[in-house]
């Protein structure tokens, strides 16, 4: 099991592609097992995206995703760190591929909807940055065993 670190960036919260975008995750099967809206500041941001301090877009970036709201997400599931990122799609919204989030909903290459953790290091991080302990939560989905296969004791 991995759990993600999945933003809906101020674009989609101020588009009101909220209800859609969970509705993905939730339809692929992946848990969510923690969940805030919050107004990222300036702190935050910097050190969110710190590896790209000194890029051209940076300050626009800091400067989008301090803007106003975003809802912060942990999504759980075998292999959910690769998986939410495919689902992502394409940073760029004008290039990603029709079927993905940024390539159904976005046209922008900077407003691009959603940002998701690219690693398991990075996963790590980032939800330690953006929840506090306990606020993760641990349960038993009803579902578990038809969303996986459970016969080898683990879900595949
Ligand atoms: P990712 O979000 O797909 O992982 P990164 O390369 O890590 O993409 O960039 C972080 C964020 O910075 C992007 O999601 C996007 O909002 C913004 N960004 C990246 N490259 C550019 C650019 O060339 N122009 C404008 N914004 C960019
Ligand atoms: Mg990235």
């Amino acid at each position: 099991m991995e759990t993600t670190l999945i933003i809906l960036k101020p674009d989609a919260v101020q588009r009101g592609l909220m209800g859609k975008i969970i509705s993905r995750f939730e339809d692929k099967g992946l848990a969510i097992v923690g969940m805030k809206m919050m107004t990222i500041s300036q702190e935050l941001a910097g050190t969110h995206y710190g590896d790209h301090k000194g890029k051209p877009f940076y300050d626009g970036l800091v400067g989008f995703m301090t803007s106003s709201p975003v809802l912060v997400m942990a999504v759980q599931g075998v292999g959910a760190i690769a998986m939410c990122r495919k689902m992502m799609g394409a940073t760029f919204g004008s290039k990603a591929e029709p079927g993905t989030i940024r390539g159904d909903f976005g046209s922008s290459n900077s407003f691009n909807l959603i940002h998701g953790s690219d690693s398991p290091e990075a996963a790590a991080k980032e939800i330690g940055l953006f929840f506090n302990d306990g606020d993760i939560q641990t349960m038993d989905r009803a579902i578990q065993g038809w969303v996986y296969d459970m016969a080898s004791g683990s879900p595949e």
